[in-house]
């Protein structure tokens, strides 16, 4: 028997998505190391746990011919000079692409592929990113309010975290006299 269909709402201005099914929850003790100011990560977990950011899914089969559905809300903030970011990804099945739309705030999507390629593209509210096959994938809120993105993938994509984990990005978003700059990550491993 198919799937009947269904239809939610977006609030433009929230993100909040209704019915969704799981909102995730990620604070800077699940991102350990991630950023590249461990001094600063362990003086901030001494005395807190800042939560970086959360996204809401409506739960969908993991099958080819469906489709993922999430948005995205990416507190303002720093650890040391880089802004509060997400984890980021390639896809399980890395032949699969992905839609972001950008809702509130501002910010930038850091794209990079295994061969060492990278690209980042700014977004606002109603910017639409396409993210290829073979693209993994972070979002960085550069403003000083909630970034707030809805994202559209396959429903067989799945996610891998761990190469990220192990090499990190190409490129980091830090602040230098008030403003967003891209700079090499000194820790970036092939
Ligand atoms: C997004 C991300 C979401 C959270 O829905 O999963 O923004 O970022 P991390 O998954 O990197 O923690 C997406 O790209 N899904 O494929
Ligand atoms: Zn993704």
């Amino acid at each position: 028997m198919s799937m009947k269909p269904f239809p939610m709402n977006l609030n433009f201005k929230t993100g909040e998505l209704t019915p969704n099914d799981r909102t995730n929850i990620r604070k800077l003790s699940d991102m350990k190391g991630m950023f590249l100011d461990s001094e600063a990560e362990r003086r901030i977990l001494e005395k807190d746990d800042p939560l970086i950011y959360s996204f809401s899914e409506k739960v969908l089969p993991e099958e080819n011919g469906h489709l993922q559905i999430a948005t995205t809300t990416i507190h303002p903030g720093k650890i040391g000079d880089e802004y509060h970011m997400t984890k980021g990804h390639y896809h399980r099945r890395p032949d699969t692409s992905e839609m972001y739309l950008g809702l509130e705030g501002e910010g930038c999507l850091l794209m990079q592929t295994v061969e060492g390629d990278f690209e980042s593209i700014t977004i606002r509210p109603g910017t639409v990113a396409y993210i290829p096959p073979y693209w993994g994938h972070r979002m960085v809120n550069t403003g000083r309010t909630p970034y707030i993105f809805f994202a559209v993938y396959p429903g067989d994509a799945g996610h891998n975290y761990g190469d990220i984990e192990k090499t990190g990005f190409l490129k980091i978003l830090i602040e230098r006299n008030g403003k967003p700059l891209l700079i090499d990550n000194p820790r970036w491993k092939k």
